[in-house]
Order: C-alpha cells, then sequence, then structure tokens
C-alpha cells in the first residue's frame, strides 16, 4: 500500500521576504510526520507532499492534514485534486479544523473526516526523514489543558490532559 501525507499549500501572509519559505522550515507538519511512522509500521511506503507539490507515486490512501478553521479553503482544494486524480484512492482528512469542524469539512468531499488525535500514533517519533535537510525536530511536551477557556478549542481537540514524555533526538 501506497500512502501520500499531504499538506495544503497554506495560505501563508507575505509579511516579509521568503516568509513562506521561513515558514515551511520552521513548522513541520508534525501530524503527518507521526502518520508517517504509524503507516510504516503497518508496512506501508509513505511520503509527503507539501504545498502544490504532486505525488510521485500513485497512492492507494491520501491523508491530508488542517490547520486553522480560516484555512479550510485549501484543504478543500487539496481533496478536489486528489479526488480528480486518483479516483480510486481513499482521501481522508484529519486535524485541527478537521477536528473542530466535522461537518464542514465532509463537504470537502473527502471520503473520511478523522476527528482528534491518532492514539495510535502519539507515541511514535515523527518520520523526520520525509523533510529534506531538516535540521531540527519538534517536540510535544503535553497534551490539552487543565482549564476550559470559552475561545479555545485546546481542551476539546485534547480532552485528556497529560505530559508526552520528552525523547530526545541527536541530529
Ligand atoms: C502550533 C500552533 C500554532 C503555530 C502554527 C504554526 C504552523 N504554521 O504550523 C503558531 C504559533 C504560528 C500558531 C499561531 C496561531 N494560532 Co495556533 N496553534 C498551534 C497548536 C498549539 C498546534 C497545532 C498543530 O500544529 N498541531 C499539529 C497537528 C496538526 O498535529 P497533531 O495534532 O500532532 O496531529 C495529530 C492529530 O491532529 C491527527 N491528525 C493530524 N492530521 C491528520 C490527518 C489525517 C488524515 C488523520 C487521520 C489524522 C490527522 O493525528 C496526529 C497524531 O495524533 C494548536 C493547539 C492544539 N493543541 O492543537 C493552536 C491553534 C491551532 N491555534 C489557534 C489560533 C487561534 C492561532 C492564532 C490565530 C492566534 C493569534 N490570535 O494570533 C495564530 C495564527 C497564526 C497564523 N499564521 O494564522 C487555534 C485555532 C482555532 C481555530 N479556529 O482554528 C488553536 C486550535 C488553539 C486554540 N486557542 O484553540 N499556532
Ligand atoms: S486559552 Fe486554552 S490552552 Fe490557554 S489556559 Fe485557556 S483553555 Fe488552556
Amino acid at each position: 500500500m501506497h500512502v501520500s501525507l499531504v499538506e495544503p499549500n497554506w495560505n501563508y501572509e507575505v509579511r516579509a521576504k521568503n516568509w513562506e519559505n521561513y515558514m515551511k522550515e520552521r513548522y513541520l507538519p508534525i501530524g503527518l510526520l507521526k502518520l508517517g511512522s504509524l503507516y510504516r509500521k503497518m508496512g506501508a511506503t509513505v511520503e509527503l507532499v507539501r504545498g502544490d507539490g504532486l505525488t510521485l507515486k500513485k497512492p492507494d490512501l491520501v491523508l491530508i492534514t488542517s490547520l486553522f478553521t480560516y484555512w479550510w479553503q485549501p484543504v478543500w482544494d487539496s481533496v478536489r485534486t486528489y479526488k480528480t486524480l486518483y479516483l480510486d484512492a481513499k482521501v481522508v482528512v484529519g486535524g485541527v479544523y478537521a477536528s473542530i469542524m466535522p461537518e464542514h469539512c465532509k463537504k470537502s468531499g473527502c471520503d473520511e473526516v478523522h476527528v482528534g488525535l491518532m492514539e495510535e500514533a502519539e507515541v511514535l517519533i515523527p518520520a523526520y526523514d520525509l523533510i529534506q535537510d531538516c535540521k531540527f525536530c519538534v517536540i510535544h511536551a503535553s497534551r490539552g489543558c487543565i482549564r476550559k477557556c470559552s475561545f479555545c478549542h485546546v481542551h476539546k481537540l485534547e480532552p485528556k490532559p497529560n505530559n508526552c514524555g520528552l525523547s530526545l533526538i541527536l541530529f
């Protein structure tokens, strides 16, 4: 099985020269990298597609991540692209927007919306090798929050506050 992990083409504000490259270099699609490790463990081959790129190999499964709810349009664009290109592939959307607004996300035309964390992937080291020249790693020190501020989604996205257990990876 071949799995394409897709980070949509986010609408980065152009505040400075090379802002988009700066963001791409520093904010890794960490959820997708964890899913990459999970699917490899299950015997699949995986590839990461960031922005407008296309897959190198025909996927059987396309996993699209999402972030801010106001960045829903790039997610819908990715769904449309992959549903059009690969008629046989299953297209699943997960991540922050998908978890906060699953009904809206389903209207993108995807086959499935995944709400919340992927517990099996949480314990795995993200597949950093999917990012070329990755010079650092991201540490998830904790999940959730003990408070419930009305304007915040963290306690809904991650209802069980816990420490993730720090792992140090040296490059
Ligand atoms: C990192 C982060 C940021 C970074 C984002 C950098 C970037 N470009 O990636 C920074 C610090 C810049 C940031 C800024 C802001 N942020 Co912020 N941020 C977060 C935070 C802490 C994590 C989001 C993240 O990257 N998660 C990584 C995800 C995608 O991966 P993961 O969760 O590990 O993935 C798991 C699951 O989601 C799932 N999964 C993920 N993808 C997929 C795909 C498939 C197919 C499947 C099956 C599963 C799956 O499996 C994974 C393993 O378990 C969240 C809070 C939270 N705890 O989620 C707030 C959050 C997203 N931020 C929020 C906000 C409001 C903001 C700001 C607007 C704040 C402000 N007023 O300035 C700004 C906006 C910046 C901008 N440019 O527009 C809100 C968004 C609410 C909303 N309506 O969208 C959140 C939810 C926090 C909150 N207060 O509620 N933020
Ligand atoms: S704003 Fe969100 S993360 Fe911060 S204390 Fe309130 S509930 Fe917790």
